[in-house]
């Protein structure tokens, strides 16, 4: 990858320098955020191309600006994959990232005021779904779901139960750190029969539901959005798909509704990922990164950490520290993350279901196995991985043992390079 910047290195070493630290860094640990991705160089090259240096105010061929013939030829490409990949009526593939493709979804379809019915923050909904902290919950009147205490899944009895009381405008589904099987189907119902809109947030789910190994919410869904950097593996920006019908409102809210010129260079990328994601070799890596995740889970439990819903159906693993045992409390999700970062071991500290503690104690971890399948890992080296962080987390105040992992780790990043 570093040779693709050998101009950087010339003109500004210090950012050069920075880039390649973070390349050794990716290099040399394991990351295990999920909702990250190591993107092929075919779309780090369309990021990094002179489709950057037009303005394309509009969409194809309604363009504000002249000189947007190739830019119109690319957006038309991107549009026309995106609704191949995921068998939509409609693509708007302008968003630059997940937070405004939902605003803007907001923006078309409602008014300030009207309310959604989203998943509760802490069970694993986003920012976006209602938090009182972002625009979503100062401007609309969010009603929420949660998980079952018990199983930790979602009731679809209960959330209709809700719904039918609440009566949304808007439902949506879709999360970042719900281990298990979405029924897109059962919340498409439930909001036909409260007349309200249903929005699917795929952004996590994305590749594998290009992969056909997560049932889709489309074409039945009335709106979706994803971001396209997660297990779709395409460049960091985000997509609209929706039934035609919505389509002219959808279109309006991006731009001029919320944004300015898009990012060609990064819609140019999307295309090449839309194109990616359609091969035979992207479905075998999607059912990988789901053996993967079982396989890490199943290892994980093995070694007595306690994981929300006991196991996962997709690339997602949120680990349990007040009911893993040798933990045993709150508020240890940070302290956690940076014991296992300290051995080269990158995840993120995350809510669980009915956490006691705060959003910025939590007491759980989330990971997953999207660039670890990316690197080329399979289930041995699943099991060593659970190992270790099991390892780690029975032992938080033995720094020994993390040091004897980190130098484990790099050995086995070296012989799974991506770049
Ligand atoms: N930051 C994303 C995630 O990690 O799930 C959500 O926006």
């Amino acid at each position: 990858m570093i040779d693709m910047i050998e101009n950087i290195q010339k003109e500004d070493p210090e950012v050069f320098t920075i880039i390649e630290k973070e390349m050794e860094r990716q290099r040399n640990q394991l990351n295990l955020i999920p909702s990250e991705n190591y993107c092929s160089r075919a779309v780090l090259e369309a990021s990094g191309s002179i489709m950057t240096n037009k303005y394309a105010e509009g969409y194809p061929k309604k363009r504000y600006y002249q000189g947007n013939r190739f830019i119109d030829d690319v957006e038309t490409l991107a549009i026309e994959r995106a609704k191949k990949l995921f068998n939509a009526e409609h693509a708007n593939v302008q968003p630059n990232s997940g937070s405004p493709a939902n605003m803007a979804v907001y923006f078309a379809l409602l008014e300030p005021g009207d309310k959604i019915l989203g998943m509760n923050l802490s069970h694993g909904g986003h920012l976006t779904h209602g938090s009182p902290v972002n625009f979503s919950g100062k401007f609309y009147n969010f009603a929420e779901y949660g998980v079952d205490r018990e199983t930790e899944r979602l009731d679809m009895d209960v959330v209709r139960k809700i719904a039918e009381k609440e009566k949304p405008k808007l439902i949506v589904s879709g999360y970042t750190a719900y281990p298990r099987l979405i029924d897109f189907k059962e919340f498409h119902s439930i909001a036909e029969d409260v007349g309200a809109i249903s929005m699917a947030d795929i952004a996590h789910i994305a590749g594998l539901i290009a992969g056909k190994v997560h049932p889709s919410p489309l074409p039945f869904t009335d709106v979706v959005t994803t971001t396209t950097h997660k297990t779709l593996r395409g460049p960091r920006s985000a997509i609209i798909l929706c039934k035609e019908k919505f389509a002219k409102k959808i279109d309006m809210a991006v731009f001029p509704g919320i944004q300015g010129g898009p990012h060609e260079h990064t819609i140019a990328a999307k295309a090449v990922a839309f194109a990616e994601a359609m091969k035979p070799e992207f479905k075998d890596y999607t059912q990988q990164i789901v053996k993967n995740a079982k396989t890490l889970a199943e290892t994980l439990m093995e070694n007595g950490i306690k994981l929300v819903s006991n196991g996962t159906d997709n690339h997602l693993i949120l680990m349990d520290l007040i009911n893993t045992k040798s933990v045993g409390k709150d508020g240890m999700g940070k302290h956690g993350a940076e014991a296992l970062e300290e051995a080269g071991i990158i995840t993120n500290a995350n809510t669980i279901p009915f956490d006691p503690s705060t959003p910025f104690r939590p007491s759980g971890i989330r990971l997953g196995t999207p660039i670890l399948t990316t690197c080329g890992m399979k289930k041995s080296e699943m099991k060593v991985i659970g190992e270790w962080i099991s390892k780690i987390l029975n032992n938080l105040d033995n720094q020994k043992i993390r040091q004897k992992i980190k130098e484990e780790v790099r050995e086995l990043c070296s012989r799974f390079v991506f770049y």
